[in-house]
């Protein structure tokens, strides 16, 4: 598959005006108007494609029409900083809003995870001791627009474990009984049981949730969450989240009980996976990772780092990067040429799909670069001259 041959249609926002001549509901958020023919109400109902959404599949809707007023989304491909706008009060939801404070209304998004056991075959190694949500590793995209409320229930099918799945970095003001920290904001989810967190998405941006529960993340319990709001950055596409880890063939139970003796020591990783896939010894199990862009065309990359105990430094061969939101906060954007990137970060980064050096050849003739994922020294937990220093072709 090339680097620069697909193309892909460009989300479009729109706004949906009802007009319902001759009745009269009265919930609030309605605006009488007279017209010669008698009374309309017309009802403002904003719903349009999130412009950063997923890369395949439906288009992923934002849905603002519990918001009373004359909003519109004023995202556009030269002024992403812009998410809604009232176009009667001129008031904005943009990357300068006060997000502690202020947060669009949207609406419920509800969510249904399974968390399971599950072998785990990723680089050609199985893990017999694999521990997912829904049965696929990474878990599910959760996908939320700002100021949606998320609702997920957890039902715990682990034989032996009880779990509590944290929602890292989201601001649970207000909700701190939904962080969850098992032993901290809750007890354990018992085995068999479920458990249904609820909070409102008040800041924006992509990050992960994870088990909370010892170490069953490094197991798999790992997935990526985005909550779909402007940009610091202008861009022309989202692409789907890119989750890296570090990755051990046996489960995380097993090997740190291993390392317990003669001395303590932490456990070591095998090989790393992106987004679930990776090779180990030439071993290929899957199609390796890679991702199809367009010359010329600036994409949205959200980097996670899900690891155990590796910190990563992300480049593609050739090619710089514009990073603008870091763990969901929108920062001034800067150029860099690749991304150290520690155990639960993640960033919001665009990249710019035109080489930075034309007389550099890319790594095939069909156009195509390499992405790397390279351990930091000093900084990762891999056996002695096992670290990856490179990986899949773009
Ligand atoms: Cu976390």
């Amino acid at each position: 598959m090339g680097f620069y041959d697909a193309c892909k249609a460009v989300a479009v926002s729109v706004t949906a005006i009802f007009t319902l001549p001759f009745h009269l509901i009265n919930d609030g958020s309605n605006q009488a108007v007279l017209s010669p023919g008698g009374f309309h109400i017309r009802k403002e109902n904003l719903t349009f494609p999130a412009p950063n959404g997923p890369d395949s599949g439906p288009e992923f809707i934002c849905d603002y029409s519990n918001l009373q007023g004359n909003w519109t989304s004023c995202s556009t491909p030269d002024n992403r900083s812009c998410w809604i706008r009232n176009s009667d009060t001129g008031q904005e939801f943009n990357t300068t809003t006060d997000y502690e404070n202020f947060a669009p209304t949207g609406i419920l998004r509800e969510y249904y995870l399974e968390v399971d056991e599950m072998e785990i075959n990723g680089d050609g190694v199985l893990n017999p001791g694999g521990k997912v949500f829904n049965q696929t590793y990474p878990g599910p995209w959760i996908k939320a627009c700002w100021g949606d409320t998320i609702k997920i229930t957890i039902k715990n099918k682990l034989q032996y474990n009880g779990t509590t799945i944290h929602w890292h970095g989201i601001r649970q003001n207000g909700t701190m009984e939904m962080d969850g920290v098992n032993g901290v904001t809750q007890c354990p989810i018992a085995p068999g049981d479920s458990f249904t967190y609820e909070f409102k998405a008040v800041q924006y941006g992509t990050s992960w949730y994870h088990s909370h529960y010892s170490l069953q993340y490094a197991d798999g319990l790992a997935g990526p969450i985005t909550i779909f709001g402007p940009s610091s950055s202008n861009f022309d596409e989202g692409r789907d989240p890119i989750l890296i880890t570090d990755w051990s063939h046996h489960s995380a139970f097993e090997a740190w009980q291993r390392e317990l003796v003669p001395t303590p020591s932490l456990p070591k990783m095998d090989s790393v996976l992106i987004n679930g896939v990776g090779n180990y010894a030439g071993s290929y199990p899957h199609e390796r990772f890679n991702m199809t862009v367009t010359k010329g065309k600036k994409y949205i990359l959200r980097v996670i780092n899900t690891s155990v105990d590796t910190t990563w430094i992300f480049s593609i061969d050739n090619h710089n990067f514009t990073v603008m939101s870091s763990d969901f906060v929108p920062v001034t954007p800067y150029n860099v040429t690749h991304l150290v990137i520690g155990i639960g970060q993640r960033y919001h980064i665009v990249l710019n799909a035109i080489p930075t050096d034309t007389d550099s050849l890319p790594a095939s003739a069909d156009g195509n670069y390499w992405i790397r994922t390279v351990t930091a020294d000093d900084c990762q937990g891999f056996e002695t001259g096992n670290a990856p220093d490179e990986f899949k072709i773009l």
